[in-house]
């Protein structure tokens, strides 16, 4: 199989114009990079035009599959296990284009594809569609929330996630000054009083829990600390949930282990395509090009001790705990 067979994800395109005067309306602030308040929460002002061209004009399939992660919360993991896992039968896994391509080449961002002024490669995907989404669930629109399209949600300790995109930060803004002026402890500490670039994670997760309180059957909530202990489990879970379960005979193949090793940090990450990395800055945002050696850093749960001080990670767990308290979703 040549990765020229598949369809690619493009990294490239025009970033839509046409709600600039709108955005430009919106309450700002500077926060690392500006930030707009749209619906309640606040968005990087270089992501809303894909948040609001999605909301205005993504057209769901009843068999849609997307896979919603708080930024930093394993998503290039996710993409590659749910692609992995559903072209099982298309692509031999010693010959995948997991092999040749980023999991982001193989997955569509919902958001940044529109924000790029590329839906038409969304509309062009044959079904059943695999789709990425960090919009919150309160914004999605109507054809996908109200939908019978599945959900898997990927959540991870608030705590990682902060040092994860800590680390990402400073490499997309391409200078140490960042860190200088942003020290992990700050930026958790803000977070926990509700100051951030993307909403909270804690907003997040909550969003996308009470959505599936209503429909348990279509939105499953995976963890990454779970991922990491058992892998071969919940990528059982997942393929369960999608639709194609692994049969006796892939069992006994060992097909459920070879798809794991085929995702995992260690394997994705020696890959030649994943080591790539550039200084090209986007026009617009003015920050590093996102490449693809920035999305494998560690891969580990609990790096945060490594970063965060004591007090900043207790105060992390205490909101945690504040905010899920009562809602059956335990950490
Ligand atoms: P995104 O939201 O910008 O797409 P996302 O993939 O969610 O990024 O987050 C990157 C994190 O997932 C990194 O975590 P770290 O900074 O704590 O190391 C990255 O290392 C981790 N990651 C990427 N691929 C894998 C994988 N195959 N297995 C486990 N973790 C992974």
């Amino acid at each position: 199989m040549a990765a020229g067979s598949i369809p690619l994800v493009s990294e490239d395109g025009v970033p839509l114009q046409e709600y600039r005067d709108f955005i430009a309306s919106l309450p700002v602030d500077h926060r690392v990079v500006p930030v707009r308040l749209y619906q309640g929460f606040w968005w990087p002002e270089s992501t809303l035009p894909g948040v609001i061209a999605v909301q205005r004009h993504f057209e769901s399939r009843p068999d849609d599959v997307f896979l919603a992660t708080y930024p930093k919360s394993g998503t290039t993991w996710l993409k590659s296990l749910a692609y992995a896992v559903t072209t099982r039968s298309k692509y031999p896994l010693s010959d995948h284009p997991l092999l040749q391509l980023n999991p982001h080449q193989c997955v569509n961002s919902l958001e940044r594809t529109f924000n790029r002024g590329r839906s038409s490669e969304i509309d062009a995907l044959p079904s059943p569609r695999i789709l990425a989404t960090h919009m919150l669930h309160s914004v999605l629109p109507d054809s996908i929330a109200a939908s019978d399209c599945r959900i898997v949600y990927l959540w991870r300790d608030p705590k990682d996630v902060i040092v994860s995109a800590w680390h990402f930060a400073e490499k997309v803004l391409g200078t140490r000054e960042y860190q200088a002026e942003w020290p992990v402890d700050k930026v958790g500490m803000a977070h926990c009083e509700g100051i951030s670039t993307h909403a909270t994670v804690w907003d997040h997760i909550l969003g996308y829990w009470r959505a599936r309180v209503h429909r348990p059957e279509k939105i499953l909530f995976l963890r990454y600390e779970e991922l990491l202990a058992e892998p071969a489990a919940n990528l059982k879970r997942m393929a369960d949930f999608l639709g194609c379960p692994f049969s006796p005979e892939e069992e006994k193949a060992g097909v459920v282990e070879e798809i794991v090793n085929l995702c995992s940090f260690k394997n994705l990450s020696s890959l030649a395509i994943n080591k790539l990395s550039s200084d090209v800055t986007d026009e617009g945002t003015k920050l590093q090009l996102q490449n693809n050696a920035s999305f494998f850093r560690k891969g580990e749960g609990g790096d945060w001790r490594n970063h965060m001080s004591p007090g900043v990670a207790r105060r992390m767990d205490e909101v945690t705990m504040e905010k899920l308290q009562g809602s059956g979703l335990s950490f």
